[in-house]
C-alpha cells in the first residue's frame, strides 16, 4: 500500500474558487452533480493535469463549460478522474455521480442511518460523493442544492447558512438550498435529510447578532436532546469569554444520527453526532453520558474556530485542531464542573489509552512523519497526548502569553490551512521564547521517563532534586532525545507546603527540565521534606520517585495539589498490586494502607465525594500491565485486584453501609457534577460492599435497582450484580433487556456489561448476544459495545490462555472488514499489547493477527493496523 509522507507535501496545483453542488437524494439512487470554478494554483506543476480524487464512484458525465467531454479526453476509474485537456484559464468543470446510499455501510461519504441520509467527510469520504481536490488545504466556498422526497426527507439541512427552500413542481419532491460564505476543505461539506424533530433557541452573541441553535434527532426523541442544546449554548458563552471567540453564521445545527463510526463530526454549521453525545434524559443515560455529552458537543463547537476557520494543511497537522480542540473541551468541562475531578479523569484516560499506545507496536509521533491509511491516525496520542502538549506549551510560558499567543494565531492564520509550526510560531511571538526544543515533542513517539531522587542537607538546610529523562525506542525511532518538561513541584510537610527558594523554579513553582539529566537545589529548608513532583501532571511522562508509604501517606493527606494527592494513594496501591501479582502476600500492609484511606474517607467523603470514590478506586488493570511492562498474567492481575479489594472492602466496612446510606438520593435527579460526584461514591461503595459480602451486595444491589430513580444508579446496581453469578443476576438481566427493548443506547450498556464479565462461560454469552434480534454487525455502536467492550476491557477472557478470546475477535474482523473496515481496524488497536502477554498467549495472538493478515482483499485500515501489530 502507498505511504503518505509529511516530507512529499507539495501545494496543489490547483485551486477551485467555488462549488455548486446539486444533490439529489433518494435511498439507492442519489444523483450528485457539482460544478467546480477552478483555476490553476500558481504554486503548483504548471503543466500537472487535473487529477481528482475519488473512491468507490460511479460517474455518469463530465462537462467542461457545460459541454460534454468525450470519455477519450479523461480517464476516469472509480478511485480517480484524470482530465488533460482544459482551458489554461478558470473553468467550469460539471461532474455528476451516482451514489447508492442505502449500500454505505462504511459510514463514509453519503449514507443512509436508520432512514436519515447524511454524510461523514472527514477524512476522505467527500472523494466517495463526487471527485473533488479532497485535501485539506483546497478550500472554497460551497453552494449546496438538496434535494428529496417531501415525505421521506422533510428536513433538509447544509452547511453555513440557508438561502432558499420550496417544492419541485408536479412531483412529490422538495428542495432547500444552503450557502456557506466561509471556505472550506471538502472534509467539513455535510448534508442531512430526514424526517427530524428538533429543540432549538436563539443565541445572543457577544456582539448582539441572533443566531438560530437547534438540535436535530430522530422522531419522538426531541425530549432527548435538552441537554445537548444546553451543553451547546454553554460552550457557545464559554468560548466568547475565555478566547473571545464568537460564533459566525445566522445558524448552527447539531444533528443526532444511530449509525456513526467516531463520537461527532464538526461539519462547518452543520455538526453531525453519534446519537450516543447527544441523547440523554434520566431515565436512559448514566451520569457519565451526560457528561459526555457536554464534553462532546462543546469539543465539536470549539472546532468552528480551531478546525474550520482555521484547517490543517495536511492530515499530518491533525494534532493542530484535535490536540488544541481536546484541550479546549476539557478546560470547559473543568471550569463547569470540579476542575481536579475532571483533571484526574483526562489523566486516567490518557494512561489507560495513550500510554499503552506509546508503548506499543502501533506507537507514533504526536505529529506522525507518514501513514498509509489516515484514519488509523484518529489516536489517543494526536488527541489526548495532543491536548497534554498545548497544556504543557500553557505551563511553559504562563497563562497571559499563552492567552496572547492564541489570539495571534486567530489573527494570523485565520481562513487559512496551518501547520503546527504557525501553531507554535504564534506563542513564539507572544512570549518572546525559543519554541524550537519544546518543539520536538511533536515529533518524537514514546512516553518519557523520569527518574527523581531527592537529598536533604539537615546541616547546610538544603534540599537537592536530580532527574533523569529517558525514553525507550519505538517502532521507527531506535534513539530518542532529551525533550523539554515541565515540572511543576512542591516541597510537603505535615504542616503544608514549604516556601521553594531556588532560582531554577519559577514563580509558579514550574522548574523546566530539557537536559537528560539535571539538578536543582532549595534553600532554607527548614525540615525534611516529601517532593511532590509533576504537580497537576505537569507533563505526560512516567514518574519513579524513591518515596516509601510514610512520605506518600503525607502527600495523600497534606499536599495542596489534589492530583498528587490522589496519584499517591494510586502509587501505594499500584505497588503492593506488583507484589502481589509476583507471589507476595502484603496482607499487613495492604491493611494499614486501607486504615489511612479509611481516616481520609471519614474526613473527606463529606465535603468532596467524587474526589473520595477517585481516591477509593484502585488502580487498573491497564496500570498494573504498565508497571509490570512484560511477560503478563492477566489472571494472577485480576486475581491481586480482588484481594486488595477484599482487605480494603473488610477495612472499611464499619463506615460502607452507613456511608452508602447517608448518600441515598432525595429529590429529583439533576445530572450536576456535584449531584454526580454523590452519585458516584455511593456506587464505588456499593461494589465495596458486595466483593466482600456478595450475598449484602446482591441484595443492596437488588434493592438499588428497584428504587434507582434514574440510569446512573440503575445501571451502577446491575454492574455491580453482572461481577455475582447466580439467578439474581441471570434474572436482573432478562428485566434489564426485556425494559429498554425499544431503547438502543440503553441496550448498548446491556450488551457491553455482559461481554465484561470476567468468566470462562463469557464465550457462550457473546455468541448468544450476537443472535439476539437487537444485534446488529452494520451498527458501530451495537459491534463496539459488545467487541469493543470484551477487547478492550475484559482483560482475562480476551487474553485468555486458550487463545479463544483472540479468535472470537479475529472471526468479527474478517467478517466486519468486508462491511466497515474503520470499525474493524479500531478493534483491531486491542492487540496493541500483544507482545506484553506470557508466552503461549503470545503465540496465539500471533496466529490470530496472521490469520486475519492472510485474508484475501483485506481493506488498506486493517491490513495497516495488522502489519504494523505484527511488525
Ligand atoms: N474530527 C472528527 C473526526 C471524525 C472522523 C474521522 C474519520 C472517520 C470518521 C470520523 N468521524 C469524526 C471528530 C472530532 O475529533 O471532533
Ligand atoms: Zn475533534
Amino acid at each position: 500500500t502507498p505511504i503518505v509522507r509529511l516530507e512529499d507535501y507539495r501545494p496543489s496545483d490547483f485551486h477551485i474558487e467555488k462549488v455548486h453542488l446539486d444533490i439529489s437524494l433518494h435511498p439507492t439512487e442519489t444523483r450528485v452533480i457539482s460544478t467546480i470554478t477552478l483555476l490553476r494554483n500558481p504554486a503548483g506543476n504548471p503543466s500537472a493535469p487535473l487529477a481528482l480524487d475519488g473512491d468507490e464512484l460511479v460517474l455518469k458525465s463530465v462537462k467542461i463549460e457545460g459541454e460534454e467531454v468525450s470519455p477519450s479526453d479523461y480517464e476516469a476509474t472509480p478511485q480517480s478522474l484524470v482530465i488533460r485537456k482544459f482551458p489554461e484559464r478558470v473553468f467550469d468543470l460539471t461532474i455528476e455521480t451516482a451514489l447508492n446510499p442505502t449500500a454505505n455501510t462504511k459510514l463514509m461519504g453519503l449514507y443512509r442511518s436508520n432512514g436519515i441520509y447524511c454524510t461523514q467527510c472527514e477524512a476522505e469520504g467527500f472523494r466517495r460523493i463526487t471527485y473533488f481536490l479532497d485535501r485539506p488545504d483546497v478550500m472554497t466556498v460551497y453552494t449546496t442544492r438538496l434535494e428529496a422526497d417531501r415525505n421521506d426527507a422533510p428536513v433538509l439541512l447544509g452547511n453555513g447558512n440557508p438561502n432558499e427552500r420550496g417544492d419541485v413542481p408536479d412531483s412529490n419532491r422538495h428542495y432547500a438550498i444552503w450557502h456557506d460564505p466561509f471556505p472550506k476543505p471538502a472534509y467539513l461539506f455535510a448534508v442531512v435529510g430526514g424526517n427530524l424533530d428538533h429543540v432549538g433557541k436563539t443565541f445572543k452573541t457577544m456582539s448582539g447578532r441572533d443566531v438560530d441553535i437547534a438540535v436535530y434527532v430522530e422522531k419522538g426523541k426531541g425530549d432527548r436532546a435538552d441537554y445537548a442544546l444546553d451543553a451547546l449554548e454553554r460552550s457557545m458563552r464559554w468560548d466568547e469569554q475565555t478566547f473571545g471567540r464568537e460564533y459566525d453564521l445566522e445558524v448552527f445545527n447539531v444533528v443526532a444520527v444511530s449509525d456513526f463510526n467516531m463520537g461527532a463530526m464538526e461539519n462547518k454549521g452543520l455538526n453531525i453526532f453519534n446519537d450516543k453525545y447527544v441523547l440523554a434524559s434520566s431515565e436512559t443515560a448514566t451520569d457519565g453520558d451526560y457528561a459526555g455529552i457536554e464534553s462532546v458537543i462543546a469539543h465539536e463547537y470549539f472546532h468552528n474556530w480551531t478546525g474550520n476557520r482555521i484547517t490543517c494543511r495536511d492530515w499530518f497537522q491533525l494534532c493542530l485542531k484535535e490536540g488544541l480542540t481536546v484541550f479546549r473541551d476539557q478546560e470547559f468541562s473543568a471550569d463547569e464542573r470540579s476542575r481536579p475531578v475532571c483533571r484526574i479523569s483526562d489523566i486516567k484516560t490518557l494512561r489507560a489509552r495513550q500510554f499503552p499506545e506509546d508503548a506499543g507496536p502501533l506507537a507514533h509521533p504526536v505529529r506522525p512523519p507518514q501513514y498509509s491509511e489516515i484514519n488509523n491516525f484518529y489516536t489517543a496520542t494526536v488527541y489526548e497526548k495532543g491536548a497534554e502538549l498545548v497544556r504543557m506549551l500553557k505551563t511553559l510560558i504562563g497563562a497571559d502569553a499563552f492567552r496572547k499567543g492564541m489570539d495571534i494565531y486567530f489573527d494570523s492564520c485565520d481562513g487559512t490551512a496551518a501547520t503546527m509550526e504557525d501553531f507554535l510560531g504564534a506563542f513564539e511571538q507572544s512570549s518572546g521564547k525559543d519554541l524550537s526544543h519544546f518543539a520536538k515533542w511533536y515529533g518524537q513517539a514514546g512516553t518519557p521517563h523520569i527518574t527523581v531522587k531527592g537529598h536533604y542537607d539537615a546541616t547546610a538546610k538544603t534540599y537537592k532534586l536530580d532527574f533523569t529523562q529517558v525514553t525507550q525506542p519505538t517502532p521507527g525511532q531506535p534513539s530518542k532525545e532529551p525533550l523539554v518538561i515541565p515540572v511543576s513541584l512542591g516541597l510537603v510537610t505535615s504542616k503544608g507546603d514549604l516556601p521553594l527558594d531556588c532560582s531554577s523554579v519559577n514563580e509558579n513553582g514550574v522548574f523546566v527540565l530539557d537536559k537528560a539529566s539535571d539538578s536543582i537545589v532549595f534553600s532554607n529548608v527548614s525540615e525534611e521534606p516529601v517532593p511532590s513532583v509533576f504537580r497537576n501532571f505537569s507533563a505526560p511522562v512516567k514518574v519513579s520517585l524513591e518515596l516509601d508509604s510514610k512520605d506518600l501517606l503525607t502527600l495523600l493527606v497534606h499536599d495542596s495539589d489534589p492530583f498528587n494527592r490522589w496519584q499517591a494513594a494510586q502509587t501505594i496501591a499500584t505497588r503492593l498490586l506488583v507484589r502481589m501479582v509476583n507471589g507476595e502476600d502484603c496482607k499487613a500492609e495492604i491493611e494499614a494502607f486501607a486504615s489511612s484511606l479509611l481516616e481520609f474517607t471519614n474526613e473527606t467523603a463529606a465535603s468532596d465525594p467524587a474526589f473520595t470514590a477517585l481516591v477509593l478506586t484502585m488502580p487498573g488493570e491497564s496500570d498494573i500491565i504498565q508497571e509490570i511492562g512484560s511477560d503478563i498474567d492477566p489472571d494472577a492481575i485480576f486475581k491481586s485486584r480482588t484481594i486488595l479489594k477484599r482487605i480494603l472492602s473488610s477495612v472499611l466496612s464499619p463506615v460502607l453501609v452507613p456511608l452508602y446510606n447517608s448518600l441515598a438520593n432525595t429529590g429529583p435527579y439533576s445530572p450536576d457534577a456535584a449531584s454526580a460526584g454523590k452519585r458516584s461514591l455511593r456506587n464505588l461503595l456499593l461494589d465495596l460492599i458486595a466483593c466482600n459480602n456478595s450475598a449484602e451486595g446482591e441484595k443492596l444491589a437488588q434493592a438499588q435497582i428497584q428504587s434507582a430513580t434514574n440510569m446512573t444508579e440503575h445501571f451502577a446496581a446491575l454492574s455491580v450484580l453482572s461481577h455475582i453469578p447466580g439467578n439474581a443476576r441471570e434474572n436482573a438481566f432478562t428485566e434489564f433487556g426485556k425494559r429498554y427493548s425499544n431503547e438502543p443506547l440503553v441496550l448498548d450498556k446491556w450488551f457491553a456489561l455482559q461481554a465484561v464479565i470476567p468468566e470462562e462461560s463469557v464465550l457462550g454469552r457473546i455468541e448468544r448476544l450476537t443472535q439476539n434480534p437487537a444485534y446488529a454487525i452494520s451498527n458501530p455502536n451495537r459491534v463496539r459495545a459488545v467487541y469493543g467492550a470484551f477487547a478492550m476491557s475484559n482483560l482475562t477472557q480476551f487474553n485468555r490462555a486458550d487463545g479463544k478470546g483472540y479468535d472470537l475477535l479475529a472471526d468479527l474482523a474478517i467478517k466486519l472488514d468486508k462491511i466497515n473496515p474503520q470499525i474493524t481496524a479500531r478493534l483491531l488497536t486491542a492487540f496493541g499489547s500483544w507482545r506484553r502477554m506470557n508466552g503461549v498467549r503470545q503465540a496465539h495472538a500471533e496466529a490470530a493477527l496472521k490469520r486475519i493478515a492472510a485474508q484475501p482483499d483485506l481493506s488498506r485500515d486493517t491490513s495497516d493496523i495488522v502489519q504494523r501489530s505484527l511488525a
